[in-house]
């Protein structure tokens, strides 16, 4: 195996003990520095409140390690220059012993060797607006499409092409579960005015469908939006604002390809003065919570 499996998380898979992976763009592409570390540890510290064992997902000379600890958080939050690794990129960078962060897409792949079923984020990658054009639609789709890991985030933000994204994956046999909503919440706000396939309430309910597919062998991931809490969620006129005017600075600023979601994130946080940070931080912490119940479900015996 060319993964490294940190003990605790090693531990409590053999032990049919609750796991839930996280993944490392969002702590070096997704968040500057030292909040993105901040972040990163108390998502992890809230796992381990609900009883779950977290498995931040980051590549350190080229292995891919399965559960950092928190000095490797640490450097993967401020080391300069390391590499975004979506599926493509993977052999590369563990044959030249490099850094890398892992995308959604590469953390499910990761995720699913070590044998870990639930992976919680924040955002997803998905269709970008003018792709009719560009061709540019993230991996993470065709991950979803494959990989047999449960994706919990708080839906996708609106740099994307929302319906787009959801034409996708629907074509890609993907299920697309609203968390106690019936709408497929946009990140920083709760609503997009999308309908998701199906509405569940409870974490038991999540479990079941996640059985149900796996017995079934219908391969791919499962995708679980959980709107951002209404208390820390963002005037939907005001967030659209600041994401139009990204858009704008990337089209001047020629920004393509793999470049092109971390620098709208970037841009939105300095737009907002940082409040767009405030709620993506406490929207990760809110999927933690519910990625956690999810994922002791999944270990519960059946009745
Ligand atoms: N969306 C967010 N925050 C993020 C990302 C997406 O709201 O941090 C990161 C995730 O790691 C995701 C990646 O997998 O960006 C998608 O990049 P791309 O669009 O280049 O596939
Ligand atoms: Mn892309």
């Amino acid at each position: 195996m060319h993964i490294r499996v940190n003990e605790k998380v090693k531990k409590a898979l053999a032990a049919g003990k609750p796991v839930v992976a996280l993944e490392s763009t969002i702590i070096s592409h997704g968040m500057p520095y030292p909040r993105n570390v901040k972040t990163a540890l108390e998502v992890e510290r809230i796992l381990e409140d609900e009883g779950v064992t977290p498995a931040t997902i980051g590549i350190i000379d080229g292995v891919p390690v399965i559960g950092m600890d928190a000095e490797e958080i640490e450097e993967f939050g401020k080391r300069e220059g390391i590499a975004k690794v979506s599926r493509r990129d993977l052999p590369i960078i563990m044959a030249e012993k490099k850094w890398g962060a892992t995308t959604v897409a590469t953390t499910m792949i990761l995720a699913h060797m070590a044998g870990i079923e639930v992976f919680v984020t924040g955002g997803i990658g998905g269709v970008h607006r003018g792709a009719q054009e560009t061709f540019d639609i993230s991996a993470d789709l065709q991950e979803l499409a494959h990989t047999n890991v449960t994706v919990v985030c708080a839906g996708a933000k609106a740099i994307l092409d929302l319906p787009l994204t959801l034409e996708y994956l629907e074509t890609f046999g993907v299920p697309v579960l609203g968390y106690k909503t019936d709408e497929l919440p946009a990140f920083y706000t709760r609503t997009s005015g999308l309908k998701v396939d199906y509405r569940i309430d409870s974490p038991k309910e999540a479990a079941s469908i996640i059985k149900m597919k796996r017995a079934m062998k219908l391969d791919g991931g499962i995708l679980i939006t959980n709107p951002i809490p209404e208390e820390d969620s963002y005037d939907p006129k005001e967030i659209d604002k600041a994401i139009e005017e990204a858009l704008k600075d990337a089209e001047k600023d020629g920004i393509k390809g793999k470049e092109t979601t971390p620098y709208l994130l970037a841009k939105i946080t300095e737009i907002t003065g940082g409040r767009s940070l405030d709620a993506n931080i406490k929207l990760v912490y809110n999927n933690a919570k519910v990625g956690g119940q999810i994922a002791k479900e999944l270990c519960a015996k059946d009745e």
